[in-house]
């Protein structure tokens, strides 16, 4: 499927993140890999780095947030039912965001001295877990689009990035299926740049956070929890994992690749 007929809020998506990349340009290379740009770490800075609109970074204020979705919550129909997008984001999301907020806090009380410190391990896996709960939702979520396709534009830096790492986008999509459908219990599929090589990795996460490689940014997280597709999927993993592949949003990955890996979108 092509690119032809995007809505008003995803052409509004992609000016801003061209804007904002553009903008971001100038503070290239540092911005790489979690570098703190010298002027500020604002929210909308940390959004353009991470190729999302300024709504979508799922922190506002000192807190972790739930973002809207970036389209209705039908949008995905036939692939993605509306049912299930409304309770995987309105509750399953909302829940790690509460539970992230509640971990920091309570760290943050063991910081200050007034917390329990034997509560420490608790508190860390409660963090780690919801914390990585909701970043990787953020992303799933804007890794699809009504206007999404199978593969990326031939050319595109991540197609590129692709070929050079795995020998073909198609190879590539090929080893990502069988990892996300492979994933032992609830879990990821998940597509990372790895940052001492600055290669693409394809990794699987169990729960959100267990089997993770450190210094991997995730570029395409795909839920396999049942929540993500049991109602209209039952048990079928694989079916729902092709449904993902029929609305992933590559031009958002494209531009979030580049964003990471060099600071800029070309
Ligand atoms: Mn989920």
């Amino acid at each position: 499927m092509e690119n032809t007929t995007p809505t008003t809020n995803l052409v509004d998506r992609r000016q801003a993140l061209k804007v904002m990349g553009l903008g971001m340009a100038a503070m290239a290379p540092a911005m790489a890999f979690g570098a703190t740009a010298a002027s500020g770490s604002t929210e909308e800075g940390q959004a353009a780095r991470l190729a999302l609109p300024e709504s979508q970074i799922g922190y506002k204020d000192g807190k972790y947030v739930l973002p809207p979705l970036p389209y209705a919550y039908d949008a995905l129909e036939p692939h993605i039912d509306e049912q299930t997008m409304r309770l995987h984001h309105d509750i399953h999301h909302l829940g790690y965001v509460n539970g992230a907020n509640k971990a920091v806090s309570e760290l943050e009380k063991i910081a200050s001295g007034e917390g329990d410190a034997a509560l420490v391990k608790h508190w860390e896996r409660e963090l780690a877990f919801h914390g990585s709960g909701h970043s990787l939702h953020v992303l799933f979520w804007n890794n699809m689009s009504p206007n999404g396709g199978e593969t990326p534009e031939a050319g595109s830096a991540i197609d590129k990035a692709l070929t050079r790492d795995f020998g073909s986008a198609s190879n590539f999509i090929r080893l990502f299926k069988a990892a996300s459908i492979a994933v032992e219990g609830s879990g990821w599929g998940i597509l990372g740049l790895e940052e001492l090589s600055g290669r693409l990795v394809v990794l699987q996460s169990e729960k959100h956070q267990d089997l993770t490689f450190q210094g991997v940014i995730p570029l395409i997280a795909i839920d396999v929890w049942e929540h993500a597709y049991y109602l209209k999927y039952q048990n079928r993993r694989a079916a729902y994992v092709e449904a993902f592949m029929k609305v992933i949003d590559w031009d958002f990955i494209n531009q979030r690749y580049q964003l990471l890996k060099t600071g800029e979108v070309v």
